[in-house]
């Protein structure tokens, strides 16, 4: 009972923050997300064997058994609950992207790991139902799912266009800070949600903001877009700094990658900052302007850049990692 997936991660246009309540992971806004390629992906196998006595957690080649394990584990459970197989399972990991990059792989690390344990399972689950499940693991991997551009609200994710419907648009990660986050998204959105009254106003707002993304990705509209997503990125700051205790993810150099930006778009709009939670950036822009961006990034002190296309959903791998 073994099988291997792939799954890459995706940037938020318009992001997820904040949850109806913690069982569930259901969203509190809809969120419409880039998928994006190999250069940011993950590929999981799971075995479930009668040899295993309790869950095992190896990812990239480091065993865990601290609260990542606990994690995976409780997922496992709700796998085998739908299954009704009990043996514990054996789950190696590995990221596309170096160890320590300080980029949160919980989107892509959760679709994989929902596409391998029910092939392994022998679940046979559409993408829709798998989407439902990856939702369980953690919020954003719903949008991992499926390839291109990506709405999920409420219990699933949809595709909205697939992966070749705009090659020439670009992500470039621009990586300033190597450390995993202080403080966790989930809890941070938890204390947004109690404490912050800019992000009822953000709640309110959002339906419109999602049309407007979705009519700028439909109409290929580059400056349209971008200008969305800065906003959208800036808000959501806004409200995680207006969060009681105060939450702040954007360092020194990720104020100095938006000054970039905005010294960029002087002339006419080629790029789009956004962050999550942390401070590296993602730049959004058009292949042709890649290099002169690129450039430019890596003149600030010490950054690296990772560079990805619109990427593709789950696929499966007869190439087993045990
Ligand atoms: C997003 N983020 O839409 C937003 C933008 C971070 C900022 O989804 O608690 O790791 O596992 O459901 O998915 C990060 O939150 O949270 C996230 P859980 P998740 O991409």
């Amino acid at each position: 009972m073994k099988a291997t997936a792939i799954a890459n991660s995706n940037i938020a246009f318009v992001k997820y923050w904040g949850k109806k309540d913690e069982f569930s992971n259901l969203p509190m806004n809809p969120s419409i997300s880039m998928t994006l390629d190999e250069n940011l992906s993950t590929k999981t196998t799971v075995e479930f064997s009668d040899k295993y006595e309790e869950d095992v957690l190896i990812l990239n080649s480091e065993k865990y058994s601290d609260s990542k394990l606990v994690r995976v584990s409780n997922f496992l459970d709700k796998m085998r609950k739908l299954s009704g197989v009990i043996y514990h399972a054996k789950v190696v990991s590995e990221n596309s992207f170096p160890t320590g990059t300080g980029i949160a792989s919980s989107a892509s690390g959760f679709a994989a790991l929902a596409a391998a344990s029910s092939k392994a399972l022998g679940l046979n689950l559409s993408d829709k139902e798998l989407s439902g499940l990856a939702r369980q693991g953690s919020g954003s991997a719903c949008r991992s799912v499926y390839g291109g551009f990506v709405v999920w609200d409420d219990e699933f994710s949809i595709q909205f266009k697939d992966e070749l419907f705009w090659p020439e648009l670009r992500d470039i990660l621009v990586i300033v800070d190597k450390d995993e986050k202080k403080i966790s998204s989930r809890d941070a959105m938890k204390h947004t949600v109690q404490t912050s009254s800019l992000y009822k106003k953000r709640l309110q707002a959002l339906l419109d903001i999602i049309r407007r993304v979705k009519a700028a990705i439909g109409s290929k509209d580059f400056q349209s877009l971008a200008h969305e997503i800065m906003n959208e990125s800036d808000s959501l700051h806004a409200c995680i700094k207006d969060t009681v205790p105060k939450v702040e993810y954007l360092n020194e150099a990720s104020y100095r990658i938006i000054e970039l930006v905005k010294k960029l778009n002087s002339v006419s709009t080629i790029a789009a900052y956004t962050f999550d939670a942390g401070p590296n950036a993602h730049i959004i822009t058009l292949e042709q302007y890649v290099p002169g961006i690129k450039k430019e990034m890596l003149k600030l002190f010490g950054v690296q850049l990772i560079e990805s296309r619109p990427g593709r959903g789950i696929r499966y791998s007869e190439e087993h990692l045990l």
